[in-house]
Order: C-alpha cells, then sequence, then structure tokens
C-alpha cells in the first residue's frame, strides 16, 4: 500500500525541492511506495503540471502515482499526510492583519477540506508561513480532526541552531544534540541551548572557552543569527530559502511518522505545557513517539530562558487574538 501525500504550493519553490526529495523516497526509505496529489491556485496549476511530468522523467521506483489539481477535495483525498505550504506572502503595503486574514481565507478552508476527505491517520505539517497562526487556523477548521493531528515546521530553525552551534565548536552537525526553538517561526523565536550537548558534553561549558560570556554572546550573536538566517539567505542569495526549507519539512515529517530517538522541535498545540495557554500553536522541544508528538516535560527554564519565551509565546497570543478578531477563529 502507497502512502498518499499531499502537497500544497506544489508549483512553487520549496515545492519543486520536496517533490523530488520525497519521490526519491527520502521520507519514508526505500521499501515505501508514495502517491503524491499537487494541490494549488488556478495561477500555480503550470508550475505543478511541470513539475509533474519532470517527476515523470525521473522515473522513480517508489512513486505509485502524481495527481494535479486546484480542488481542495480532490487534493486531500485520502491523503495520510498533508504537507501545506503553499501561502500567501505578504504584498507591498500589506498590514499584518490583512496577512493574517488572507491566510486564514486559505488554511481554514484547507483544515475543512481534510476533515472531509482525508484519511482518518492524517497527519498535517504547515510550512507556509505564518506557519504557527496557520495551523491553528487549519486545526480549528477541521472538525473531527484531533488537534494533535497539526504542526507546524521549526526544524528549519533548529537546523539553523545546530550548524552555528557546530560551526562555533569545530564539530560535527550531527554531534550537536538537544538545541530545541520555543515559541514562534518568527523573529521572536528562542533557540535554546540550555541542554544542548556535543559529543554528549555540556554545550554551555565548551561555549564559554571559546566565545568568553556565554549569555552575551547568545544574546547579541547566536539567537539573532539564527532568527534572522532567512534574511540573510535572502540578501546572499537573491532569493530565500528553499532546498534547505524542503529538507527540514523531509526531516520534520520523517521524525513524526518514524520516531525519534533524542529530541527535536516542532510546533504543536499547547496543552499547557510549561505555561503556553492553551490552544496556542508553540514550537516546543519534543519526542516523536508512536506517530505522536509529546513535548519533553520537567526541564529547568531559568528566569533568562523564560523571558524569551514568554516574548514569542505574547507574539503568538497577539496572532490568535487578531484573527478571532476578524471573526476568523
Ligand atoms: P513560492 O511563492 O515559490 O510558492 C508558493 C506556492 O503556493 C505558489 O506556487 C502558489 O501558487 C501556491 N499557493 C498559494 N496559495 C495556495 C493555496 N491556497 N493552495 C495551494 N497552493 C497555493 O513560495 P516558497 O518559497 O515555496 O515558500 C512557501 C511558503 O513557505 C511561504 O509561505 C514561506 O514563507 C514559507 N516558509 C516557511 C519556512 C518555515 O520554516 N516554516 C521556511 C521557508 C519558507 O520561508
Amino acid at each position: 500500500m502507497a502512502t498518499t501525500i499531499t502537497l500544497t504550493g506544489a508549483g512553487g519553490q520549496i515545492g519543486y525541492a520536496l517533490l523530488f526529495r520525497i519521490a526519491a523516497g527520502d521520507l519514508f526509505g526505500p521499501e515505501e511506495h508514495v502517491r503524491l496529489r499537487l494541490l494549488e491556485i488556478p495561477q500555480g496549476l503550470k508550475g505543478a503540471e511541470g513539475a509533474a511530468l519532470e517527476l515523470q522523467d525521473a522515473a522513480f521506483p517508489l512513486l505509485d502515482d502524481v495527481e494535479v489539481t486546484d480542488d481542495a477535495a480532490v487534493g486531500f483525498s485520502g491523503a495520510n499526510h498533508a504537507l501545506l505550504v503553499g501561502a500567501r506572502p505578504r504584498g507591498p503595503g500589506m498590514e499584518r492583519a490583512d496577512l493574517l486574514a488572507a491566510n486564514a481565507g486559505i488554511f481554514g478552508p484547507q483544515g475543512a477540506a481534510i476533515a472531509a476527505s482525508a484519511a482518518n491517520d492524517v497527519r498535517v505539517s504547515v510550512v507556509g508561513n505564518p506557519a504557527n497562526t496557520n495551523a491553528l487556523i487549519a486545526s480549528a477548521s477541521a472538525d473531527g480532526v484531533p488537534s494533535d493531528r497539526f504542526s507546524a515546521l521549526t526544524r528549519l530553525d533548529e537546523n539553523r541552531a545546530r550548524a552555528q552551534l557546530a560551526a562555533t565548536l569545530g564539530a560535527p552537525v550531527a554531534d550537536i544534540r538537544r538545541v530545541p526553538i520555543w515559541g514562534n517561526h518568527s523573529a521572536s523565536q528562542f533557540p535554546d541551548i540550555a541542554h544542548a550537548t556535543v559529543d554528549g558534553r555540556p554545550v554551555a561549558a565548551e561555549l564559554a572557552e571559546r566565545v568568553g560570556d556565554v549569555r552575551t554572546w547568545l544574546a547579541d550573536t547566536f539567537i539573532p543569527r539564527v532568527a534572522t538566517r532567512g534574511a540573510e539567505i535572502i540578501e546572499v542569495r537573491g532569493s530565500s530559502s528553499v532546498a534547505s526549507a524542503a529538507s527540514a519539512t523531509i526531516d520534520h515529517v520523517r521524525d513524526w511518522a518514524r520516531g525519534t530517538d533524542d529530541w527535536t522541535s516542532a510546533a504543536i498545540v499547547s496543552r499547557g505545557e510549561y505555561g503556553v495557554p492553551e490552544g496556542l500553536v508553540c514550537s516546543f522541544p519534543v519526542r516523536s513517539v508512536d506517530g505522536h508528538w509529546q513535548v519533553v516535560e520537567g526541564l529547568d527554564v531559568d528566569d533568562w530562558s523564560r523571558a524569551r519565551i514568554d516574548a514569542s509565546v505574547a507574539e503568538l497570543s497577539d496572532e490568535r487574538d487578531a484573527v478571532r478578531a476578524l471573526g476568523m477563529l
């Protein structure tokens, strides 16, 4: 039996990078066949159709079927995984409320379509920004689908944080573990090194030997570098992060489906953990066990970290209030 994966925004940049990784078996390994549904808006259909032609030409042995559509009922039909990448970008002169409203108009109906036509075991991964609040809207609109089936991507932020630590410490990135992202996928996010290890040793102690005062380095260098890495990529590359975003999406969906042997980061619906208001879609340190994200509980959070988490959570609350004020929640 093939796994059905629906990708929205399939005619866009991240979609183009993601499709070939999925079809090559990077999500579920070399044994599992996949069926792809590419959901676009009418203006994006040609891009998705072109990608579908190339997928055919790549002759991937694991790819059973590709369907391109602009009808959400068809696009989400039987989906085991829905990857919501397509979103409305901020246009010139657009206020934050306009952006939230435009995306609520996308993610609300998509949540409803998922509830109506996806498979019973559907898992929804939101990439399109503002990702946390888009996931909240989709979940709120998906009657009958448990809210723990929705999560938003903060894995790119975590991967960036681990890579920065590896470069600073001169260590292989695979040796850097336990660097969770807290809060919103935005500039307010908090990449947390309090419990991080390098080859099993505490990162904080190793950093002290290299950067001097660790708190100063975190506040002035590390956190801003991670939080604004997207802007740095745009400046250097002339275009936004694409392949790294697709790669992080693969990491996120694979770990959700297959489980983790350690912590990672995902934005999930809060049940009040660490004082985060219930119902917000907030990034936490998580494990994936039996197809479910579980918050890593019981961590000591000092005042310095708490203030940063609270600031990002306050931003999430503001976004939820703004969507509520528009009557869209
Ligand atoms: P592109 O503009 O290249 O592609 C977006 C595609 O989505 C377009 O083809 C468009 O036609 C389609 N689309 C728009 N509305 C749709 C709808 N209602 N249904 C189906 N398709 C729809 O953007 P791209 O570079 O691919 O980025 C996609 C999204 O990822 C953006 O919102 C971007 O901000 C977000 N990102 C999120 C990241 C994260 O870590 N959470 C990191 C990377 C990226 O910035």
